[in-house]
């Protein structure tokens, strides 16, 4: 069967690289990309709709007009601008879910891919290794949404047969769109400024782990999980994705192997702190390996080579 896929928040991080990733595999024509702004440039062929997901009926039209066998919703308010703007926040990751989610069961859409996070664990859940169930008690809005998403997720699949996959992303690393509005933001602002400056001042503290993953290996991970036998998953909330965990410090020696003069500092009482303190700092994702043998490709030596090569020769 060929597929038709529509992505939701395509100019994003995650989605610009997903995009390209789902075109080479689908088709260019089968990819219909969506954002609330036009992207900066659209290549051959490419389709892209400008709509934005809390308006429910011009979301209606599009999934009517591109029949989508596969719906992607990357469209989100992330943790750090979500603590600025709370209530919108909850807006667009609640109400954007929902009109997907609404609108694939009234239109006969099945299956459905929804981001969540790590950010879904808070101050009570284990911090090392953190299981796939667990205490959750998520304090920031955006955990918060996250959470009570995956619970809508699982709902939608068992209550009107859904086919719903999800994954608890960790902090995305990658150099060809920069994230926005993250906690793990950091980890990504370090290679620019290293290149740049010489030098970053970094707003988490040196010691606060939390759970990486370089892009290569979440879009991987995203294609992976979409193309799993249904049968063969047992997680309909959202699945536990390991991925590689480093300090500040950590990252900062890994940068300085390959750029011997990098200076990092580190600034005190930035909000983001308070954030990162409730995450976890690694993960398990036992059942992401069992069920549809994941298996993480880069580490941090790995991905910091790879992460300034690109950034040279870009
Ligand atoms: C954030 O920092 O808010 C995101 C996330 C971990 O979901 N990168």
């Amino acid at each position: 069967m060929t597929e038709t896929i529509v992505l939701l928040g395509s100019n994003g991080q995650i989605g610009s690289e997903l995009a390209v990733a789902l075109r080479a595999k689908f088709g260019v024509s089968n990819v219909i990309t969506s954002d609330i702004r036009e992207p900066k440039n659209l290549g051959e062929g490419e389709i892209f709709e400008a709509i934005n997901v809390l308006d429910k009926e011009a979301l209606k039209l599009l999934f009517e007009k591109h029949k989508p066998t596969q719906v992607y919703l990357l469209a989100a308010m992330l943790s750090a601008t979500g603590e600025q703007y709370p209530l919108k926040a909850w807006d667009l990751n609640m109400n954007g879910l929902l009109n997907v989610l609404n609108l694939c069961v009234e239109l006969g859409i099945k299956k459905v891919f929804w981001p969540s996070s790590i950010a879904v664990f808070g101050p009570h859940s284990p911090k090392v290794n953190t299981p796939q169930y667990c205490v959750m008690d998520p304090n920031s809005i955006y955990g918060i949404s996250k959470l009570a998403g995956e619970r809508l997720c699982e709902y939608y699949t068992e209550k009107y047969n859904l086919d719903i996959r999800s994954i608890r992303y960790p902090g995305i690393i990658s150099w060809k769109t920069a994230p926005g509005g993250g906690t793990t933001d950091y980890a990504v602002h370090i290679f620019f400024e290293a290149l740049a400056k010489g030098r970053y001042e970094s707003f988490l503290s040196e010691n606060t782990a939390l759970p990486m993953m370089y892009m290569d290996d979440a879009v991987r991970a995203t294609i992976q999980l979409m193309d799993a036998p249904a049968e063969k998953l047992r997680i309909r909330s959202s699945y536990n994705l390991a991925g590689i965990s480093f300090t500040p410090t950590e990252i900062a020696q890994e940068v300085k192997k390959i750029l011997p003069n990098f200076e990092m500092s580190y600034s005190q009482g930035d909000p983001r702190q308070a954030i990162a303190d409730s995450w976890p700092q690694s993960i398990d994702d036992e059942y992401a390996r069992e069920d549809w043998n994941w298996e993480i490709k880069y580490d941090l030596t790995t991905m910091t080579k790879d992460m300034i090569e690109n950034l040279k020769n870009n």
